[in-house]
């Protein structure tokens, strides 16, 4: 019998060798990749989300969690892709061009790839062009852009621009720092996320 709430706790303790043991114990005893992922690491990963929204832990604890998460996924990903089991979406992101700040961007990108995502990051000072051409080529669902400076954060409104030209389908949420609803709202984006678990939520309601 697969060990679910081991495997959440270890991945909220950040217990990395813990994670993969029952993991691994896990698909070895026969259960399902999925119901590993949906049972144990992804509810996991969504108490960790929460729990950081709260501001009950910070942004280390978050990077420990999605390291353990990361090694769980080691296991699972080979299995859920040899089951033909495919992801929730794609998740395209990256940080705007101009800009080199990463590490919002890549907190909200473990917290994705936890709910199950497939997760193109493309880094960072990303033009609007390869931001749609990402998203073109991967048949995306949503675009996540991230900014920090106020000089970089404009930037936005030519992704958005562009992916309306081009007949994107992709929708496009914003977040970072400097970033306000209202300015989401004024450059067209489809939605905005002050931090990387209310970005889950964001991009979940948006399928
Ligand atoms: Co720079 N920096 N920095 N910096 N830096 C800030 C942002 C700044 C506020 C510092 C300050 O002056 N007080 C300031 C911006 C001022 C402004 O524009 N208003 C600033 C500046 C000016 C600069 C330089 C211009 C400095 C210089 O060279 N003169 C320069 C610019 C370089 C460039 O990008 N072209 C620069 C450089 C750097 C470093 C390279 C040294 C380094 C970045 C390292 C890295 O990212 N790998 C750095 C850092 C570390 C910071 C601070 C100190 C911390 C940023 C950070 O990582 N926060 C920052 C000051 C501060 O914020 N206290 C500062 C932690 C991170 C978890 O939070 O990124 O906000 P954050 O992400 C959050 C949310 O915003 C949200 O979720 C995350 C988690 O909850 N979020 C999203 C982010 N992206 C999202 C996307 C989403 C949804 C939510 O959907 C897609």
């Amino acid at each position: 019998m697969a060990d679910f709430k081991g495997i959440a706790e270890a991945l909220i303790a950040g217990d990395r060798d813990k994670v993969t043991d029952l993991v691994q114990s896990a698909v070895d005893g026969g259960t399902g990749p999925k119901q590993v992922l949906d049972e144990g690491l992804i509810s996991g990963m969504e108490v960790v989300g929460a729990r950081f929204k709260n501001c009950e832990i910070y942004v280390p604890e978050v990077l420990v969690s999605a390291r353990a998460m990361s090694a769980g996924m080691d296991i699972i990903e080979p299995l859920l892709a040899k089951a033909g089991i495919k992801a929730r979406g794609v998740f395209i992101v990256g940080t705007v061009k101009g800009d080199l700040h990463d590490i919002g961007k890549n907190l909200v990108s473990m917290m994705l790839k936890g709910t199950g995502w497939k997760v193109v990051d493309l880094g960072v000072d990303i033009t609007a062009e390869k931001f749609v051409q990402s998203a073109i080529d991967e048949d995306a669902d949503v675009i996540g852009l991230s900014a920090l400076l106020t000089t970089t954060m404009v930037n936005m409104k030519s992704v958005i621009e562009l992916a309306k030209n081009k007949d994107c389908k992709a929708k496009v949420v914003v977040g970072g720092a400097p970033l306000t609803q209202s300015y989401a709202d004024e450059i067209g984006a489809d939605g905005y996320a002050p931090d990387a678990a209310s970005a889950t939520e964001i991009v979940n309601s948006l399928l």
